[in-house]
């Protein structure tokens, strides 16, 4: 107790909250509108946190011993490479995906990429697309630090930071602490969007061929591709692109696309929509700001900025490892929303009330009435889980889940 008390009630005489305790941000980037709006969410995490344990709940998760996921550029060197290192080591250990169906994956890494193909229903329909995704960056998380020995945390990649001149950032910049660069120069016609000319595609930067530097430059994407727009990707062998495809990482490092995630974007989409409908549809971009010149909502817009193949294709996106750091900004920005206002949020699930959103793109032929009971299911990936309990990062899963972002 006396730990957090202490640098709780210092912050507040200083105007603002920091996790300093527990780690440093960066000096080299001044706060932006969502860093402080998260820091002024601290004390109702804390508060919501003192509300769970007086009634029984959670009891064994606080904001000392939460896990810590850290901005990429927030992290020490050796930190980025022992992630650096986590991931090679995931993309060598031998696949778990039954062989017969899934031929293409050919490591654990892959199998992640193989279950995000397979159950691309279970974990894109309204009602589970937060949720299922917060599952599916957990088990990976997971995954890293049993199979792999990692000590850290999945990072996240705030876009805003990434917006300017990404390929000198510490993400892109190539070097050995960063998850490498840019693919090589190779005209596409850019990413379709379905909003009204001018701004029916997110055009092309100046990559989309293979990756040249860094960490990744040699590594084999297999899966897919199944729905990418990059050019002169060989065929799959199977219909489903389960099928072996060996090929290099193709990546378009997309300004045009991450324009769309500039902190004041996020800044809009956690504190204009109230309800969960609006915040899901904001964060799809669905429909067009009056006026905005960049309308691909957050999620298009951070999947683009890593656009290429596989990281621009729906099925197989998780096969550019930098998925994780964009469904982990989402999954950030998710947490503040709900933290916002959680007694209200925090089981507010998206989609029940569209046009057959319930169902939509769900396998389960009898759902339950209450989405909340509805299990997400990664196939042999994961147990499957109450949707429920993924929706309270702090706390769910019998206190299993229990990270915060900072
Ligand atoms: C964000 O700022 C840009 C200018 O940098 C502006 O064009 C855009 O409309 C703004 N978006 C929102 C949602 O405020
Ligand atoms: C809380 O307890 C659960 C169940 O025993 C365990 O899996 C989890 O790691 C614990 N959480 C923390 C933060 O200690
Ligand atoms: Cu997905």
């Amino acid at each position: 107790m006396k730990g957090i008390q202490g640098v709780v009630q210092l912050s507040l005489l200083v105007g603002a909250w920091g996790w300093e305790y527990k780690t440093k941000r960066n000096p080299a980037f001044p706060l932006d509108v969502v860093d402080k709006l998260q820091d002024e969410t601290m004390p109702k995490v804390q508060a919501w946190l003192d509300k769970q344990h007086k009634a029984g709940k959670a009891t064994n998760c606080t904001l000392e011993n939460a896990a810590v996921r850290q901005e990429w550029s927030d992290m020490t060197v050796e930190a980025r490479q022992e992630y650096v290192r986590a991931v090679l080591c995931l993309q060598k250990k031998s696949p778990r995906a039954p062989k017969d169906k899934v031929p293409g994956s050919l490591s654990r890494f892959d199998d992640f990429v193989a279950t995000h193909m397979t159950q691309a229903g279970e974990l894109h329909g309204p009602t589970n697309l937060f949720a299922a995704h917060r599952y599916f960056i957990y088990v990976y998380e997971k995954a890293l630090r049993e199979e792999c020995g990692y000590t850290g945390y999945q990072p996240y990649m705030n876009y805003d930071r990434y917006v300017a001149d990404p390929l000198n950032s510490l993400l892109f910049d190539g070097s050995p602490a960063s998850m490498s660069g840019n693919g090589e120069l190779a005209p596409y016609n850019g990413i379709p969007q379905p909003f009204p000319r001018p701004y029916d595609r997110i055009p092309a930067d100046q990559g989309g061929g293979c990756v040249t530097t860094g960490p990744f430059k040699d590594m084999v994407v297999s899966l897919g591709p199944k729905g990418s727009v990059v050019r002169d990707i060989p065929p799959n062998p199977q219909r489903d692109g389960l099928g072996s495809n060996p090929r290099c990482l193709r990546r378009d490092v997309n300004r045009f696309s991450v324009a769309g995630a500039k902190a004041n974007y996020t800044y809009h989409l956690i504190t204009q929509h109230n309800d969960v409908d609006s915040f899901y549809n904001r964060y799809l971009g669905q429909p067009q700001l009056k006026g905005d010149p960049n309308p691909w909502g957050l999620h298009n817009a951070g999947h683009y900025l890593i656009g290429g193949d596989p990281g621009g294709d729906f099925y197989c996106s998780p096969g550019d490892p930098l998925f994780y750091f964009h469904h982990g900004a989402l999954d950030r920005i998710w947490w503040i929303w709900q933290m916002n206002d959680p007694e209200n949020r925090i089981n507010a699930v998206p989609g029940q009330a569209m046009p057959g959103g319930h169902n939509h793109g769900r396998r389960q032929t009898t759902q339950p009435k209450n989405a909340l009971d509805s299990v997400i299911d990664l196939g042999w990936t994961a147990p499957g889980v109450r949707l429920e309990e993924m929706n309270d990062q702090l706390g769910g899963l019998g206190g299993e889940m229990c990270y915060i972002y900072v």
